[in-house]
């Protein structure tokens, strides 16, 4: 071959010249010594009760953390907020993606902060379990409310399992209102299991949906149909208005095939669209109006007794599993037992029986 180092090349153009630096060395000096200077659960949990931002976000980080240490911290302030939090509404938004919760949540909630609320926005996103990206990433159809200062958004936290996803959001929600927002909306895509973790952390569950080809109830699992307080018919503007109405008809008819409620809330279907605003005041009219009739008969405070217990039995038995599968004896274990069931030399029952009697006789 050639020898080409002396003919003039472009990779040669900079030799002996220093490279500048990419990160200014004084910057990278100041976040290290911010980073160093670690509030206190103390200073955190002041901090929060004052309604600053910065703590809040804080101590969410933790609660969001792997580590032990900063778990330990985060459930002492969670403790210690726990007093001051309770004061609010909690309300689920699920529909499928595109339907416009991003834009609903914005024009809603720019209506609840003119009305002298504060909220905050949260999301349950399975898909930030496996992608590490989030629904509320983007928080460009968010632009208004993002500069309001009376609202709070935070991306769904990423983990390994969605219980685990769902339960950070729960002890956000502790947090959020500890330092005084008053409406907390959790938002979450309506595909998979996340729709049930999070009507099992709110009070007023509501659908959003869209008007399709006149075949509404198609595709749409039973379930959800079931947990929703509202179904919300988005996108009713322009055109889509008389097909919005005729979804919404559609929806009433098929909501009272269904069991009353617990409740005694009978679930509403109305119509909105989160571009022109209309039919936004009257969502919260009707949430309202569940509000009154749930606390008059106090099934307000019963359910969150009840979602109190869930979560307390839900963060026992995640832990429960992580300790069992996390041992190295049952994992060796396990791989055998699995090998033997493969090959139907071991019945599932027996092998099951094998592994727990190694674990428990630890
Ligand atoms: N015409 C009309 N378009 C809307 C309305 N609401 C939302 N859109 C549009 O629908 C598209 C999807 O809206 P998003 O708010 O991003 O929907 P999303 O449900 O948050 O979607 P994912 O985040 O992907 O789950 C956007 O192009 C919006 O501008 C509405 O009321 N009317
Ligand atoms: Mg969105």
């Amino acid at each position: 071959m050639e020898n080409n180092t002396n003919k003039p090349s472009a990779l040669n153009e900079k030799s002996g010249i220093k490279a500048p630096e990419s990160v200014s060395s004084t910057v990278v000096k100041n976040i290290r010594q911010r980073r160093a200077v670690q509030p206190s659960a103390d200073d955190l949990i002041k901090g929060i009760l004052n309604s600053n931002i910065t703590s809040l976000s804080r101590a969410i980080t933790l609660v969001e953390s792997t580590n032990n240490e900063h778990l330990a911290k985060a459930n002492s302030i969670i403790t210690a907020c726990l007093p001051h939090a309770n004061k609010s509404i909690r309300i689920g938004i699920t529909g499928v993606p595109g339907v416009g919760k991003s834009t609903f949540i914005e024009a809603f909630g720019k209506h609840l902060t003119s009305l002298g609320k504060k909220v905050a926005v949260l999301a349950v996103d399975p898909s930030s379990t496996i992608s590490h990206g989030s629904i509320l990433g983007d928080k460009t159809r968010m632009e208004e409310l993002v500069k309001d200062s009376s609202a709070f958004i935070r991306p769904s936290a990423s983990g390994d399992t969605l219980g685990g996803v769902a339960r950070k959001t729960r002890e956000t929600i502790t947090l959020c209102e500890a330092a005084g927002f008053d409406t907390i909306i959790i938002e979450t895509v309506g595909v998979g299991q996340s729709e049930t973790a999070v009507h099992s952390m709110v009070d007023f569950f509501l659908l959003l949906k869209i008007a399709g080809a006149g075949d509404e109830l198609q595709g749409i699992k039973r379930g959800i149909m079931e947990m929703a307080d509202a179904i919300v018919i988005n996108k009713a503007d322009g055109d889509n208005i008389k097909k919005a109405k005729l979804a919404k008809t559609e929806f009433n008819r098929a909501l009272h095939l269904f069991p009353a409620k617990k409740s005694g809330w009978i679930p509403t279907t109305s119509t909105c669209s989160a571009i022109t605003q209309e039919g936004i005041p009257e969502v919260w009219d009707t949430i309202n109006e569940f509000l009154e009739l749930t606390t008059t008969n106090n099934y307000f405070n019963v359910k969150r007794t009840q979602q109190n217990e869930y979560w307390m039995l839900e963060t026992i038995n995640a832990a429960l599993k992580l300790h069992f599968y996390g041992n190295p004896e049952v994992e060796s274990l396990l791989t055998e037992t699995k090998k033997a069931v493969q090959e139907d030399t071991l019945s599932p029952f027996a092998a099951a029986q094998i592994v727990l009697e190694k674990y428990f006789k630890k």
